[in-house]
């Protein structure tokens, strides 16, 4: 009665049960939802990504409109990281830039930033066709694996997407994932998932949401963001850091049953003095959920050890 969950990394082709209710055709709010090319590009490049096996990463051509898109989406958060991102956002941004080509330019390669992260952290990408179910998502952190969507957000609403799109792939998360202490605290939260309950697996993703997505924490005395959430959305990012929001202190037992929002900027933010604060209430939190196994991963093979 323990629901199945991947052993080796290969098993992550399996985990691919996506949600579609903010997908352009689905959803009416989608900013390209009447717009069939948009469509139809988004239906090719979701198609690439779920014909995608274990280490076979495709280039991705984008057309000059994509790359116009981008291009605008960078140089405007650009200018107010150094502001407000955390130390590590900002440490891993720039070895992004100098390493591995980011720049306003052109859309980063997914093949060249897993490459980057491998040496960094021995985090992988993995593209994905669309959002993903969070059972399917967190497990695979549990491997190291970030699951990253290849297609960007409609040209007529560069600041905003309903779904995860590259923009918030490759702005908000990846610059975190150079950060080895994050990476460990992002692996952690997919061991804690495998194999969990369906009301574990709620909490879970809960406390994801309001840390990796929407998390600050402190530094030096200020207030800073380091969720991917929050990184990859002007607005968001300034509302978050204005003092008008709730601000409440990370608390896994309390963070984990906050009601969260997925349409409109969050109404309360949790706080974490640090990470290394986050990362051992996150594994006492961790050590109390139930379940009949314990899982260990043997960075070698790249699978779990049952016992
Ligand atoms: N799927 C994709 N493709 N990207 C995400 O960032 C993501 C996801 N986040 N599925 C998950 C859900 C997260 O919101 C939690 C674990 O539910
Ligand atoms: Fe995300």
């Amino acid at each position: 009665k323990v629901p199945w969950f991947p052993r080796k990394i290969r098993d992550l082709d399996k985990c691919n049960l996506l949600i579609t209710k903010y997908d352009p055709d689905m959803d009416q709010d989608h900013p390209g939802f009447s717009d069939p090319e948009y469509r139809k590009r988004r239906c090719f490049i979701a198609e690439l990504a779920a014909n995608y096996r274990h280490y076979s990463h495709v280039v991705m051509e984008y057309t000059p409109e994509e790359v116009a898109t981008w291009r605008e989406v960078y140089r405007t958060l650009r200018t107010i990281y150094p502001d407000l991102a955390c130390r590590q956002f900002l440490g891993g941004l720039q070895q992004l830039e100098r390493e591995c080509g980011y720049g306003e330019d052109s859309i980063p390669q997914l093949r060249e930033v897993s490459a980057f992260l491998k040496e960094k952290t021995g985090f992988q990408l993995r593209p994905v066709a669309g959002l993903l179910s969070a059972r399917d998502f967190l497990a695979s952190l549990a491997f190291r694996v970030f699951q990253c969507t290849q297609y960007i957000r409609h040209a007529s609403a560069p600041m905003h997407s309903p779904e995860p799109d590259c923009c918030h792939e490759l702005l908000g998360h990846i610059p975190m994932l150079a950060d080895k202490e994050f990476a460990q605290f992002s692996q952690e939260i997919g061991l804690a998932s495998l194999g969990a309950s369906d009301e574990d697996i709620e909490r879970l993703s809960t406390l994801y949401w309001f840390t990796v997505e929407f998390g600050l924490c402190k530094q030096n005395g200020t207030v800073k963001a380091y969720g991917a959430g929050l990184l990859s959305s002007y607005g968001e990012l300034i509302y978050a850091l204005s003092n008008e929001p709730e601000y409440k202190p990370f608390n896994p037992e309390e963070t984990a049953i906050q009601p969260y929002q997925d349409q409109t900027f969050q109404p309360v933010y949790f706080v974490s003095e640090s990470f290394e604060d986050a990362k051992i209430k996150m594994r006492r939190y961790s050590s109390s959920i139930q379940r009949p196994f314990s899982v260990r991963y043997d960075p070698f093979t790249c699978s779990l050890e049952v016992l």
